[in-house]
């Protein structure tokens, strides 16, 4: 664990004279706590590879001089922790109310800094996108701290809820039964169209979702869309994706996306770039949607300039916070594009954020992409977040709305310490199994 504070950066600028009473102020951040834990991950394929047994994520605690503690969640990779470490260093001191001075300290904390995506399926990252990433798990930590403050819930905070619940989809993927070497888990292996149709109807069971999201770029596309077929013949009301990671032509992408007319309601990633996207995009009835070329607000432009895409799929985890997304939202609206929500392997701290969020946003109607029904470990306290008929309630007590476990921090950080995965890498994992594995987009 890695605590920040009593520290104040000493930047000598106009901004510093501005903040300086705050500081001392009872909401001022006292300490900030950046811990590094793993959970285990099932061995769930997508076109990079396959997921290593466990999943690493940090757990953000900011600590105000008067004793709250907000919570914020981010990424685990070792690079964006040191990230973290560095704007964690450039805001202690400042307002929890001050989210614009924060941004602007840790843009002078990261200046220069261009962060990497590990498993590189959230596209490239620019040095605006490395700001965002490390930004936004504090401006939601800050979040929790003003709700507590205020009484009210962190949605209150973005102007109020147009919902009180949000619906989210089943992800499914492709599986082994295992981590080669283990025994076999609980969701047993899913590599066929029958197998995928018994693992949806396990999680619909389960949690009543009423849109279903299928991870591609696994398979042969042929392979992927029989199992699109079997699903809609399984769930013929339910609204079903494919995502296959750009790992198709456009002439693979246009071909599927022409059989698959009708079928789905939006074709995500089927091959790699805006100018590619928007060539599949002329000649497929439904729209496509993404979270690999569409990935920070300097892609906008193009992306709405060239039609390459019909949604958006925001996370606030590298959009900036929840605040931008709610700026990424208004953008959308105004061009007529769809808002979605992606999702990486995540932990409850995360989901009650893009919770909060997507009550706030009314044209963020898409189910939103979770991974929450792939793990079984997590840091906040059990019961505080429930799904009913596919939907979790939005929060309505203070802050986000989850409580952190200390108990379970201490072991997933444990976890972290002795699983030795420091960098997602779903490719160097499978080539530990198959060392001709191919991981290049548009390999079909
Ligand atoms: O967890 O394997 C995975 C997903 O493929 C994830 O890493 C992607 O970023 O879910 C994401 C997506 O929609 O592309
Ligand atoms: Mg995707």
């Amino acid at each position: 664990m890695f605590d920040h504070g009593p520290a104040v950066t000493t930047t000598p600028s106009i901004l510093e004279e501005i903040v300086r009473p705050l500081a001392v102020c009872p909401t001022g951040i006292d300490k900030i706590t950046i811990t590094p834990v793993a959970f285990r991950d099932p061995a769930l394929l997508n076109a990079v590879g396959v997921h290593q047994p466990f999943a690493i994520r940090s757990v953000i605690e900011v600590v105000t001089s008067d004793g709250l503690t907000g919570l914020g969640e981010s990424y685990g990779d070792l690079a964006h922790l040191e990230q973290l470490r560095l704007v964690a260093d450039a805001i202690v001191g400042l307002d929890v109310f001050s989210n614009n001075q924060m941004f602007v300290r840790a843009g002078a904390a990261l200046r220069g800094v261009v962060g990497r995506d590990g498993h590189g399926l959230t596209g490239a990252i620019s040095a605006a996108g490395t700001l965002l990433r490390a930004y936004s798990a504090f401006e939601v930590a800050c979040l929790d701290v003003q709700g507590q403050l205020l009484a009210r819930p962190v949605v209150d905070l973005l102007g109020g809820a147009v919902r009180t619940a949000v619906p989210f989809s089943a992800y499914l993927f492709y599986k082994w039964a295992a981590h080669p070497g283990e025994k076999p888990d609980a969701y047993g292996a899913a590599l066929d169209p029958d197998s995928i149709v018994e693992q949806a109807r396990w999680m619909v069971s389960q949690y009543g979702f009423t849109a279903i999201k299928l991870k591609g770029g696994v398979l042969t596309p042929r392979q992927e869309v029989d199992t699109i077929f079997a699903l809609r013949d399984a769930f013929p009301a339910v609204p079903l994706r494919l995502d296959p990671n750009a790992a198709w032509t456009v002439a693979t992408s246009i071909k599927v996306g022409q059989e698959l007319a009708g079928v789905l309601e939006y074709l995500e990633d089927p091959t790699s770039g805006l100018s590619a996207m928007a060539d599949v995009a002329r000649q497929v009835a439904m729209p496509l949607a993404t979270n690999m070329c569409v990935v920070g607000f300097e892609d906008v432009p193009t992306a709405i300039e060239q039609r390459s895409v019909g949604v958006i799929l925001s996370d606030h985890h590298y959009w900036g916070g929840l605040r931008r997304v709610q700026e990424l939202a208004a953008i959308c609206d105004t061009f007529d594009l769809g808002l979605s929500m992606h999702s990486n392997s995540h932990l409850g701290i995360s989901l009650a954020a893009m919770t909060h969020v997507a009550a706030a946003v009314p044209n963020l109607t898409y189910a939103l992409d979770t991974h929450w029904p792939w793990k079984d470990q997590d840091v906040i306290a059990d019961g505080s977040l429930t799904f009913k008929d596919g939907s979790v309630t939005v929060p309505t007590s203070p802050g986000l709305g989850v409580e952190l476990d200390r108990d379970a921090l201490d072991e997933l950080h444990r976890q972290y310490l002795a699983c030795g995965i420091t960098t997602r890498s779903d490719t160097v994992y499978m080539r530990q199994f198959d060392p001709s594995f191919d991981a290049r987009p548009a390999r079909w």
